[in-house]
């Protein structure tokens, strides 16, 4: 057994932390204590196990050995990795498919409680593929975007279409490349194919295929996710709102919304306001419903209605440990199994709603868009009728929680830039060119047990911050930062570097823009590809001063993420453990596959993939790419002295002046 660690070692959030001393008191474990007791196993998680067959599973820890087929350690590790990318691919691509179906509903009139909310959004998008906008109602633009989106993911051959949004430069790459992808499907299949017995046994070339596949998800599914979601929901922008555990309410029904896709929580949100589900919550001895999120769903209900986020993936747990969970409400993702087992312990129902998703004990009312609304208010009545299950000798919940300004979609960053007449990513890209702004990172994914909790996350933002980068969040990373107070406009400014805060300050924006969930990473390819075209910055992805980073990965999404930033031009760090790792001591050639992904990857795609578990390295490898990337572009080096005497900086140190030296200082005349 591994040795067990201190409560301050699980997390570094304060209320966590009250949440797992209770649950020491109950004697409850959770997925901190069991990342203490199952100690991970050394050659799986180095990528050295074969389980491809049944000749195995084949452990590869000598030099030299192969497997009982002959295949080699990169071998093994190529195909294990491809294998992650094609899981996380096929999960953000399917909830992109689901979102499709959605919208097809929609505009057939099928589709109970939704409608096209962004109405200036889908004709922007449909108009990217020629789909006929003018004297068309958005119900008949809707139905063939929607078409063009679902034809996307059973495409035989050609090119996925929302790829032609990247960079000239780069699409011409992909083609030479040959990794354009051809269809989302067809491209996880073959990942799955390639990857089998006796198939694709070049390392460089099954990985080839997983950059096509990751490709597919990126400027494919997830893409398809978020503009839907924008269509249906409305294009995100800056709304206040709040997370961590202290927005569960004590005299409220709570309902914890967690998994992905907005279809469900979004019908919840309408829902829970509607007079008569109000009524049947006070007729129960309650004050209202209270609706909070975890994970990307919290993102997405959060940045469009301003709905909490009870907090990110480590967070499911301690929710239910509050005791005052009526229910927890789950679709697809990230949901952990032992959720009902911990629920037992207090009155919580956990209920599944995905068609692809049940677990054992939980109570499952099945989502149907056709009858969406009817089926929430379903839900929503079996949470309240558990109100009166809540043990109140039980309850418990930290009052702990904090405000934050989440919402900043590329359209928005781009209209705030510029204002209505003239939005534009110009103010930005002069920022970076001039030094004011020294790059941009994108700081994102998972929270994982094995490190504490939002650590790596928040010292890496924290830290970057000082050095003049600008950062850009989404998933579970996102609202780490938010539970520390840094996702909104003022606080945390004097903690900024000097010229980053200038910048914020004149366009009154926070250092750190919250972008929304996993599949919004695909915002953050829509603003490089913005910059990239605004001019100054080169004209590709690969040349801007950004950099990439999953400090507490853990999710195969995580990795297909990766693959596809780096097939766009990024640099992408990732912390904790590599799972191709291999064990340098043991096996002579174990980080072949390490190196391609990293310096081969770069000489195709400009863009590599490393893992860097200490938090200070990581820094210094951001901050050495982007200033790497400056100097490539003619840039001046960045001068951390050089700026924030203007705005509102000169403007206080004026205010800390005598009046007399004020006047002389302001009007360069002394007072009389
Ligand atoms: Ni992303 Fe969202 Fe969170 Fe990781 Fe899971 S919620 S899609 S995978 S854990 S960031």
């Amino acid at each position: 057994m591994a040795k067990k660690r201190e409560i301050n070692d699980y997390s570094t959030d304060p209320a966590a932390q009250q949440m797992l001393i209770r649950a020491e008191e109950l004697g409850i474990g959770t997925a901190f204590t069991r990342a203490d007791n199952m100690v991970p196993c050394n050659i799986g998680g180095a990528g050295m196990c074969c389980k491809q067959c049944g000749m195995g599973p084949c452990r590869l820890t000598k030099n030299g050995e192969v497997g009982v087929c002959g295949a080699t350690l990169d071998t093994i590790q190529a195909r294990n990795l491809t294998r992650a990318i094609a899981a996380g691919s096929a999960a953000h691509s399917d909830h992109g498919r689901d979102m499709a179906f959605l919208l097809k509903a929609t505009a057939n009139g099928e589709a109970e409680g939704y409608s096209i909310r962004d109405v200036a959004k889908l004709r922007t998008v449909a108009s990217k593929y020629d789909i006929k906008i003018e004297g068309r109602s958005p119900e008949e633009i809707a139905a063939d975007l929607a078409d063009h989106y679902i034809a996307q993911f059973g495409q035989q051959q050609g090119e996925i279409l929302p790829a032609i949004r990247a960079p000239k430069k780069r699409q011409q790459l992909w083609r030479e490349q040959k990794i354009w992808p051809r269809g989302v499907d067809r491209e996880v299949v073959e990942a799955l194919h390639r990857t089998h017995i006796g198939d694709d046994q070049d390392p460089a070339h099954i990985l080839n295929h997983a950059v096509r596949t990751s490709l597919a998800d990126g400027w494919g599914g997830s893409m398809i996710a978020t503009d839907i979601s924008d269509i249906l929901f409305g294009t995100p922008a800056p709304i206040l709102g709040q997370a961590n555990l202290g927005v569960i309410k004590e005299d409220m029904v709570n309902i914890v919304v967690h998994g992905h896709e907005p279809s469900m929580s979004e019908m919840l949100v309408a829902a829970s306001q509607s007079p008569d589900i109000l009524e049947y919550a006070r007729a129960a001895g309650a004050k209202g419903i209270q609706l909070s999120g975890i994970c990307c769903t919290a993102n997405e209900i959060l940045m469009r209605q301003g709905i909490p986020a009870a907090g990110n993936f480590l967070h499911q747990e301690l929710s239910i440990m509050t005791g005052a969970v009526e229910a927890m409400v789950v679709d697809v993702q990230c949901i952990m199994q032992a959720l009902v087992g911990l629920a037992q312990n207090f009155h919580t129902k956990i209920i599944t709603t995905s068609p692809k998703v049940r677990i054992k004990g939980a109570t499952h009312i099945e989502f149907d868009e056709h009858k969406a609304l009817t089926i929430a208010k379903e839900i929503l009545k079996t949470a309240i009728d558990n109100f009166a299950n809540r043990d109140q000798g039980k309850t418990r919940i930290p009052q702990i929680k904090e405000d934050v300004i989440p919402g900043f979609s590329h359209e928005y960053i781009n209209y705030m830039l510029g204002g209505s007449y003239r939005a534009s990513f110009r103010p930005l890209n002069d920022a970076i060119m001039t030094g004011r702004i020294r790059g941009v990172a994108a700081i994102v994914g998972c929270n994982n047990p094995r490190s504490s909790q939002d650590y790596l996350h928040n010292k890496v933002v924290k830290e970057l911050l000082k050095q003049d980068v600008l950062v850009v969040q989404t998933g579970c990373g996102a609202i780490a930062a938010g539970k520390l107070g840094l996702l909104l406009g003022e606080a945390g400014l004097s903690e900024v570097g000097n010229g980053l805060r200038e910048v914020c300050e004149t366009v009154g924006i926070p250092p750190v823009l919250h972008m929304g969930s996993c599949v919004d990473n695909t915002r953050i390819l829509t603003v490089l590809t913005q910059m990239a075209e605004e001019g100054g910055l080169g004209d590709d992805i690969d040349q801007i001063p950004a950099v990439g980073l999953a400090p507490e990965w853990m999710s195969e999404k995580a990795l297909a993420i990766a693959a596809y930033c780096v097939a766009s031009g990024a640099y992408v760090i990732f912390g904790g453990a590599s799972p191709i790792s291999g064990m340098p001591d043991r096996v002579s050639d174990s980080d072949a596959v390490l190196k391609y992904i990293s310096e081969g990857w770069e000489k195709l795609y400009g863009g590599k993939l490393e893992f860097i578990p200490d938090p200070q390295k990581m820094i210094e490898a951001t901050l050495a790419h982007i200033d790497k990337k400056r100097a490539a572009l003619g840039l001046p080096e960045y001068d951390p002295n050089r700026f924030g005497r203007s705005g509102d900086a000169k403007m206080r140190e004026l205010e800390a002046l005598p009046l007399a030296t004020k006047r002389e200082a302001i009007y360069g005349v002394a007072a009389d």
